[in-house]
């Protein structure tokens, strides 16, 4: 219960933290908050960035939002900051990979291959939570991917969520709801609100990563004049499909214009041996005229 030893309580830790005491901290709790990761430069770019779509975009319509809360998806082909100083931020990077990099072993005739599929870009949003927002539904990410959770094991999820603020994100004005060490629950129990809720305040530039099966949920936000602004970007394991279509989010000649790793991150590479070919080939030979035709798939 809030105030007491056994408050559930999200940790915090400050950014250049190593990424082994972020990880160790990620998979005990569910979450873990990590301030200062964006600089305020490149967060004041995301937010110009982002405000003729906020201007321009609408409600999504969808009951899982609030109808004061505005959403712009498509994020890495319309934010060349979040593009970068999102997706190619190292920390970021570094726990993705940590959790949702798949790595198996299978026999081909005589040959013992290791395969290895690296994390993709699920979804990139901003989510704006405009005053008088309802709060979100309490849920685990992975659902979407039918994910269940039967072992107790905090890796046993598909997805991992980073949430930055790009405002001031406080209880008042919606920070996300999180429920620490639910990530390790069965799928019946489900979440009691607010006893076992914390909330994800944050500064601009702060994160919040989230396991895909750590329960969550945007805040309401009961201001009169606050708006909340965050990015959230999700990934997912290589072997599953994104949440978001990333190949019409992210048109073929804004995709071409993007760094390679990004590329890669958003779905034209093939995880091996054989998911996500085009004509028997890695997709990004349509799309990098230097690198020339790679048939070698794993
Ligand atoms: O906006 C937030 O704080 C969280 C949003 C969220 O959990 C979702 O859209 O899945
Ligand atoms: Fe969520």
């Amino acid at each position: 219960m809030p105030g007491t030893k056994n408050a559930p309580h999200l940790t915090s830790l400050p950014s250049g933290t190593p990424i082994p005491d972020i990880l160790s901290i990620l998979y005990r709790d569910g979450a873990v908050r990590v301030t200062s990761l964006i600089s305020p430069d490149q967060i004041t770019q995301v937010a110009a960035e982002l405000k003729p779509h906020m201007d321009a975009d609408y409600n999504s319509g969808l009951n899982v939002f609030a109808k004061q809360t505005k959403t712009v998806c498509g994020l890495a082909g319309k934010s060349s900051t979040v593009a970068t100083a999102i997706l190619q931020q190292p920390t970021i990077r570094a726990l993705v990979d940590d959790a949702l990099t798949v790595t198996t072993e299978s026999w081909w005739g005589d040959s013992r291959n290791t395969c290895v599929s690296p994390p993709l870009l699920s979804s990139c949003f901003a989510v704006r939570v405009g005053p008088g927002s309802a709060r979100q539904g309490l849920h685990r990410d992975d659902q979407d991917h039918h994910a269940t959770h039967r072992n107790a094991d905090p890796r046993e999820t598909t997805k991992l969520g980073c949430i930055v603020a790009i405002s001031k994100v406080t209880k008042e004005n919606g920070a996300t709801e999180v429920v620490p060490r639910s990530h390790i629950w069965d799928d019946a129990r489900k979440p009691v609100y607010p006893d076992e809720v914390t909330y994800a305040e944050m500064e601009p530039g702060d994160a919040v990563f989230i396991l895909g099966n750590c329960y969550h949920a945007a805040g309401a936000n009961v201001t009169e004049d606050s708006f909340r602004s965050v990015i959230v970007t999700l990934f997912c394991k290589g072997v599953y499909r994104s949440e978001e279509n990333q190949f019409l989010a992210v048109d073929r000649e804004t995709a071409k214009k993007l760094p390679y790793d990004v590329q890669d991150l958003i779905g034209w590479k093939a995880s091996a041996p054989f998911c996500g070919w085009h004509d028997l080939s890695n997709p990004s030979d349509l799309i990098r005229e230097d690198v020339g035709i790679n048939k070698d798939l794993f």
